[in-house]
């Protein structure tokens, strides 16, 4: 089983994105059954080259992966968030390229939203069930975590990924050193990876 995960370069003023520390780590380790690929995203909107869609667009074609894990991160996180649903809205902060978008769609002419396709619940369950706080959530937002999941589940859903089996996002707190700078919840970065791990293997053992 090849499963692709991402994590994002820092943004907003920070120097770490724990989203891509975590994707990458899980990526290096040694699963059973499942060989796991790592892709940094910029934090760029739109599908030009160096945003952060054809990074992602790019890779999936490459690794044809049957399992695609987005990682993000988000300040106001207290819990490791498991993304139900993308929305076709751009609406959100401002990019690494300095770019805001206002009112704008993820899709000209797309669908309004689609559902992950991940077993969010149980790979939650098994997030919690290693101590980690884990919650389900019913908007990714409408920054650029929210376009890369609605991006890839659109991908996924008409055909043009068909291999895609299983595809969503998850969004992880800050870290304790970037709340001690900007303040807010965070969790450490043992306890993310420990439930994000557990949720990864109920998700791909029962596939393999
Ligand atoms: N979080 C942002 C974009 C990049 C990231 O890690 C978001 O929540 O949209």
């Amino acid at each position: 089983m090849r499963v692709l995960m991402t994590g994002f370069e820092p943004f907003g003023g920070s120097d770490v994105n724990p989203s891509a520390v975590i994707a990458a780590q899980l990526a290096g380790e040694d699963w059973p059954g499942m060989v796991a690929a790592f892709r940094l995203l910029p934090v760029v909107t739109g599908v030009e080259t160096g945003s952060a869609r054809a990074a992602l667009s790019e890779t999936i074609a490459a690794v044809q992966p049957e399992v695609v894990l987005c990682f993000g991160e988000s300040a106001r996180a207290t819990h490791v968030t498991f993304e139900r649903v993308a929305v076709n809205l751009r609406d959100g902060g401002e990019d690494n390229a300095g770019v805001r978008c206002r009112d704008a769609p993820v899709e000209e002419g797309g669908p309004a939203a689609f559902f992950a396709t991940l077993p969010t619940r149980r790979m939650a369950d098994a997030c919690e069930a290693e101590g980690v706080p884990a919650s389900l959530s019913m908007s990714a937002g409408t920054f650029l975590c929210n376009e890369v999941m609605y991006a890839l589940l659109s991908g996924a859903a008409c055909g043009r990924w068909s291999f895609v089996r299983a595809a969503g996002f998850i969004h992880v707190p800050q870290l304790p050193e970037q709340a001690r700078v900007r303040g807010g919840p965070s969790m450490p970065l043992d306890h993310l990876l420990r439930g994000v791990r557990a949720s990864v293997f109920s998700l791909v053992a029962p596939l393999g």
